[in-house]
C-alpha cells in the first residue's frame, strides 16, 4: 500500500477532517478553546493514526500542503462555530517542518485575513521536539507569530528533553501538562506533586496551564484545588466533528 500517495489524494479530494476537542476554563466552566486534531479515514484501511499520518508527511512535499489544509479548515470552522454562538478560540498543532518553513507566517497572515478570526484567538501548539530541532529560522518564526498576535503553547510539557531550557528562550503563553503526569495524579502522590510543581512554575512565569488527558472527576477536582486554569480530556469529550461540537454546545445551553 502506498499511504503517501493516498494521503496526497486525500488532501486534494477531501478524505480528511478535523476533530475539535473542548478545553474548559475551570473558573468559568465554559469552553475557552478547542484543539483541532486531524483525522483521516482511509477508504480501504479505515482510520489512520494521526501520529502515523504526520510521520508519513513530514520531510516530504506533503507536509506544507497538509498544514495549509489544516490551517484553513480550522479557521473556517472556527469562524463557523463562532457564528453558531460558541465564542471560543482554537488551538492548532504545528510540526517541526512547519516551523522551519519560511512561508509559514505568510500562510498564517493570509488565513487570518480570509476567515476573519482574531489572531489572539489562535494558539499554536508546539511539541518540545518540534522546537528542539534547534533551527535558527524556527525561533524567528515563533517570534513573528507572537508579534502577529497569536498565542504559543508548549505541548506535551514535561516530556522530551530540556523542557525548562525552552522556557528561557520561547515567548510562551501557555503550557499543556502531558497526560503521563495527569493520568494517575488522583491516586499517586508523586504524580500529583509533580503536577503541583509544574503549575506553580508556569504561574511564576505568568503562563496559563492546560491539563491534558483529564478522564475522571477526582482528577478534575485535584487540578482545581491546585489552581490549574484549563482542562482537556475525555471527562469533557473527545475530538468531535464540527456539527457534533455545535450540537453539544446547543444542548448544554
Ligand atoms: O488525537 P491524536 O491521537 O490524533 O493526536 C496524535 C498526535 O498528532 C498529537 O501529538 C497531535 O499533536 C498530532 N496532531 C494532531 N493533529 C495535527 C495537525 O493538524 N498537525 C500536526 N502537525 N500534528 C497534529
Ligand atoms: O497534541 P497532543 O500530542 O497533545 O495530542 C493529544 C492526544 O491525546 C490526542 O491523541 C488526543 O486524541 C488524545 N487525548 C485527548 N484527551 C485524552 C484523554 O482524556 N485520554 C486519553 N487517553 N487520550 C486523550
Ligand atoms: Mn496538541
Ligand atoms: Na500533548
Amino acid at each position: 500500500i502506498d499511504l503517501w500517495s493516498d494521503l496526497g489524494n486525500a488532501i486534494e479530494t477531501g478524505g480528511l477532517h478535523l476533530g475539535y476537542q473542548p478545553q474548559i476554563e475551570i473558573a468559568s466552566g465554559k469552553i475557552k478553546a478547542t484543539e483541532a486534531l486531524l483525522r483521516w479515514h482511509h477508504p480501504n484501511h479505515g482510520p489512520i493514526r494521526t501520529d502515523k499520518l504526520i510521520q508519513i508527511a513530514e520531510g516530504t512535499a506533503l507536509m506544507p500542503k497538509l498544514t495549509l489544509w489544516v490551517f484553513h479548515t480550522a479557521l473556517r470552522e472556527c469562524a463557523e462555530y463562532r457564528k453558531a454562538g460558541l465564542h471560543a478560540g482554537i488551538s492548532i498543532n504545528f510540526s517541526a517542518d512547519d516551523l522551519r518553513d519560511p512561508e509559514l507566517t505568510e500562510l498564517v497572515a493570509q488565513g487570518l485575513a480570509l476567515w476573519n478570526v482574531p489572531a489572539g484567538d489562535i494558539t499554536v501548539e508546539l511539541t518540545e521536539t518540534a522546537v528542539m530541532a534547534n533551527h535558527a529560522g524556527t525561533l524567528d518564526t515563533l517570534y513573528q507569530l507572537k508579534k502577529m498576535g497569536l498565542k504559543l503553547a508548549m505541548d506535551d510539557f514535561g516530556t522530551g528533553y530540556s523542557s525548562m531550557a525552552r522556557m528561557l528562550d520561547l515567548p510562551l503563553d501557555e503550557v499543556k501538562i502531558d497526560m503521563i503526569f495527569v493520568r494517575h495524579m488522583a491516586t499517586r502522590h508523586k504524580h500529583e506533586r509533580i503536577v503541583d510543581s509544574m503549575i506553580t512554575l508556569a504561574h511564576r512565569l505568568n503562563l496559563s496551564v492546560v491539563a491534558e488527558g483529564v478522564e475522571d472527576l477526582a482528577t478534575y477536582q485535584r487540578l482545581r484545588t491546585l489552581g490549574c486554569d484549563v482542562i482537556q480530556g475525555y471527562l469533557i469529550g473527545k475530538a468531535m466533528p464540527l456539527p457534533e461540537l455545535i450540537e453539544a454546545v446547543n444542548n448544554q445551553s
